[in-house]
């Protein structure tokens, strides 16, 4: 079938809408209409040429909703009609990292998603005669997309497409690391570097477990009425003193050091300041920032020996298809805000615009609504 659909021909440049040929579903897959896509900024990564595992051309976007509307051979996990969000992490419940239950990194199609192919080793987007890359095994800035079943959690259909789209990846993201990677208790003090569309769903998943302090560190002013309406007990701005001032300043604030810190930036300086910041035995700091290819970490190796915690959280550690639905809930329940966090709603055609809000920090999240 022919589709719309925005393709990143070249780092750097902005989206350019096509119409596309997208082959039908194959054995295990599902073709989904999507509704809508929210913008992240792991997308805006990769169109910057700074991820080395980014492809051109492709089609980015990771963070939908949609509709399954055809079913390939084989497929017994859901149905035509069914409303879904699309899994960059999939759940197999069968590979040895699912059946770990150490972690939500399943590697039953790890390989070739990072190689902007389905499973079987092709691309079922073509423009004319030439393949287009899938990203993130989702594509999600196309108006239909193909996906394993695997990487597809079956939602509730009273569910808004244009909000939960966003748990398709920055909800479950910073939710997620708060309950099932770091597993912040009621009474913890915590530091959350970066209150944009992932540190704003950290803050109100401390608020939610009951986290006694919640600090916010971020350069952008703007951000603060927000995440005070989210849960913050205190805002930092790193530009109100000089850079060594930082960590002493949050120690002091803390009472002593976080229990638990989040960067969620992708910055690797304010990745050393989140751990700095713990607290001396236990703290610890949890990196979901993705940061440019050739960035390392450093810290003094004594600052681990004194018992802080460096820990890393992909899509909040969340299993796809096993919590994605029950986060879904959380949000009809109200017991997540995902609404206030959507700023901006654009059409495809104004994809392009929804990044530049995001780069000129006036956005937390835009959804592209098909
Ligand atoms: P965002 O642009 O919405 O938010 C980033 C925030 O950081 C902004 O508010 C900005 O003002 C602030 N900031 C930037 N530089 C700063 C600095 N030096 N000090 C203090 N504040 C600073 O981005 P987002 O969508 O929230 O994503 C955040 C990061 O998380 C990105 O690196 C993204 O790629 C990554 N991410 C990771 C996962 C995962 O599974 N690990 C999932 C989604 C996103
Ligand atoms: N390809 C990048 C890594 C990007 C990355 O870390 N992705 C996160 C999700 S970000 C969503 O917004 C992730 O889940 N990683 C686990 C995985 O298997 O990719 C790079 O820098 O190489
Ligand atoms: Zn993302």
């Amino acid at each position: 079938m022919d589709i719309k659909a925005a393709i990143a021909f070249e780092p750097g440049k902005p989206l350019r809408i096509e119409t596309v040929r997208l082959e039908g579903p194959k054995a295990g897959e599902v073709l989904v209409e999507l509704k809508a896509t929210g913008l992240c900024h792991t997308d805006a990564y990769t169109l910057s040429g700074k991820d080395p595992e980014g492809l051109f051309p492709s089609i980015l976007g990771h963070e939908g909703a949609g509709i399954v509307v055809d079913t390939g051979p084989g497929v017994t996990s859901v149905k035509k009609g069914d409303h879904v969000i699309p899994l960059y992490t999939p759940e197999c419940r069968q590979c040895k990292s699912c059946l770990s239950r150490k972690t939500n990194l399943c590697t039953a199609i790890r390989a070739t998603q990072g190689k902007g192919l389905m499973p079987d080793g092709s691309s079922r987007f073509h423009l004319g005669k030439d393949p287009i890359h899938h990203y993130m095994g989702t594509s999600t800035f196309a108006q239909y997309t193909v996906l394993p079943e695997i990487a597809v959690a079956k939602i509730r259909e009273d569910a808004p497409f244009d909000k939960v789209c966003y748990i398709g990846c920055g909800v479950t993201t910073g939710v997620g690391a708060v309950i099932y990677t770091a597993k912040v208790e009621a009474g913890a003090k915590v530091v959350v570097f970066g209150l944009g569309g992932i540190g704003l769903n950290v803050v109100q998943a401390c608020r939610l477990v009951g986290a006694d302090q919640i600090v916010g560190v971020d350069l952008n002013p703007r951000r603060r009425e927000m995440a005070e309406k989210f849960g913050l007990t205190h805002f930092v701005n790193p530009a109100d003193m000089p850079a060594n001032e930082l960590v002493p300043y949050l120690v002091n604030l803390t009472g002593g050091g976080a229990d638990y810190s989040f960067e969620c930036i992708g910055n690797v300086n304010t990745m050393r300041q989140a751990l700095e910041c713990c607290h001396r035995g236990w703290g610890e700091s949890i990196i979901i920032g993705v940061a440019a290819s050739g960035q390392e970490i450093s810290t003094r190796p004594f600052q681990l020996v004194t018992g802080r915690v460096w820990k890393g959280s992909a899509f909040g550690g969340a299993r796809g298809r096993t919590d994605v639905p029950r986060i879904v809930d959380w949000y009809m329940e109200k017991k997540i805000n995902v609404d206030d966090l959507i700023t901006h709603t654009l059409p495809l055609e104004r994809i392009n615009e929804g990044f530049d809000l995001m780069h000129k920090g006036e956005s937390i999240r835009t959804v592209v609504k098909y």
